[in-house]
């Protein structure tokens, strides 16, 4: 991955990506939303298709030319459908927040009501945050955990959902590391005659590996982003019933968006190939057991996880009782030092501010794809631990980081 090419015309974009491949190399990405997609989805992404306008649908486009662009859409809906098993598959969203605010648009009104949960407890902007677009044209009220348990409060929820009725709850999550009960937050939405709008954004991969319960068939509407754990490239997807079919396409386009970004719908049919083959359920298993083996090792380490630990690919570390007087601002610089690259996240009950709060959010889809298991996931959990106890220390962060450099080179990407 040299950008030859790019170089000829422009070298100081391709120094800049030539070094965006070499800070992967070189760094432990642990980033729960990142992962490395394959070099097939990447040139599928930096295809021709990016020259195409494609507003429209398949064998429905405004513009002429599209023979190509409708066989990679059709192939892109045809593999996600075998995925998930949706009766209905968009995979025009630019984002999972795209195919949030899609969603939105398809089944309510401005100043409808929505039940989602609360940022500082693993949501989302795009479910109905204050400074969102969201939060300000829908009459949002949020949902919480369990302070004690760090699980989802589904007696609460319910509780609020008769209480306010709703026209719609949102569930799936961004910094929330247990199993979601779909089927209660149905119930909740059936009670309250709400729609049911659950986010996968997350967990799209472990879903489609089985390695997550599938809120497909149970909620209305299923949005998900396809780089994340999932491995397909950047963007989004919104999977309905053919109830839904209609008012979610029309709400894409001519709703939302205009021309679909067809060479990411490219990356999005490759990833999604590559996600049928088995060993991509083996992978999505070895993200969760890799997320296992941290968590594990961090409460060996006397921290605090946020519900004890986890069941799918991310640990939310709440430092307030192990490491009261570091941020996870701190945290996440000094380990950024280190070449470890995660971010501080806020945590359910946050006390400090969402700029500097007081967890880290630590995922494992992506030294997943380099081939990190277990030995590798709780080395890990020590060098984090070691950086996390000496923040100030720059010996210790050095060597640290030299042992991330050994790590990187046993394990390379993109060779
Ligand atoms: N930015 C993503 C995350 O890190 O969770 C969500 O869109």
């Amino acid at each position: 991955m040299d950008y030859d090419t790019v170089r000829e015309t422009d070298p100081a974009v391709a120094d800049a990506l030539s070094g965006e491949v070499e800070r992967q190399q070189e760094t432990l990405a642990m980033i729960a939303s990142e992962n490395h997609v394959s070099e097939a989805v990447m040139e599928a992404q930096g295809s021709a298709l990016t020259n195409k306008y494609a507003e429209g649908y398949p064998d429905q486009r405004y513009y002429a030319g599209c023979e190509y662009a409708d066989e990679v859409e059709e192939l892109a809906i045809e593999r996600a459908k075998e995925l998930y098993g949706a009766e209905h598959v968009n995979v025009q969203p630019h984002s999972g927040s795209s195919a949030n605010i899609a969603v939105y648009v398809a089944a309510l009104e401005p100043g409808d009501s929505i039940l989602s949960l609360d940022l500082t407890h693993g949501g989302h902007l795009s479910h109905g945050h204050h400074a969102n677009f969201v939060g300000e044209h829908f009459d949002v009220t949020h949902y919480e955990v369990d302070p004690e348990t760090g699980y989802i409060d589904y007696a609460a929820l319910r509780e609020t959902a008769e209480e306010i009725e709703p026209d719609m709850i949102v569930s799936g999550y961004s910094a929330y590391p247990r199993e979601v009960e779909w089927e209660r937050i149905q119930a909740a939405a059936e009670a309250a005659d709400a729609y049911h709008l659950a986010d996968i954004a997350h967990i799209t991969g472990l879903v489609a590996a089985g390695e997550h319960p599938s809120p497909v068939g149970i909620a209305d509407f299923v949005t998900g982003s396809t780089h994340k754990t999932i491995r397909a490239g950047r963007g989004g997807i919104i999977m309905c019933g053919e109830e839904f079919a209609s008012a979610v396409d029309k709400a894409i386009i001519p709703g939302t968006q205009g021309g679909p970004l067809m060479h990411n719908v490219a990356g999005k049919a490759v990833g999604f190939k590559e996600a049928l083959q088995p060993e991509f359920d083996s992978y999505a298993a070895q993200v969760v057991s890799n997320a296992e083996a941290l968590a594990e090792r961090f409460r060996e380490h006397g921290y605090e996880l946020v519900s004890g630990g986890t069941d799918t690919h991310l640990v939310l570390i709440d430092l307030r009782e192990s490491h009261p007087d570091t941020s996870g601002g701190d945290a996440e610089e000094a380990l950024a030092a280190a070449n470890i690259v995660l971010n501080a996240n806020t945590v359910p009950g946050e006390t400090r501010t969402p700029f500097d709060p007081s967890g880290i959010r630590v995922g494992t889809p992506a030294l997943t794809t380099r081939g990190f298991e277990e030995a590798e996931m709780r080395e890990v959990a020590d060098l984090i631990h070691r950086v996390v106890d000496n923040v100030d220390e720059e010996d210790v962060v050095y060597e640290v980081g030299e042992r991330v450099a050994e790590l990187c080179e046993q394990f390379p990407l993109y060779e």
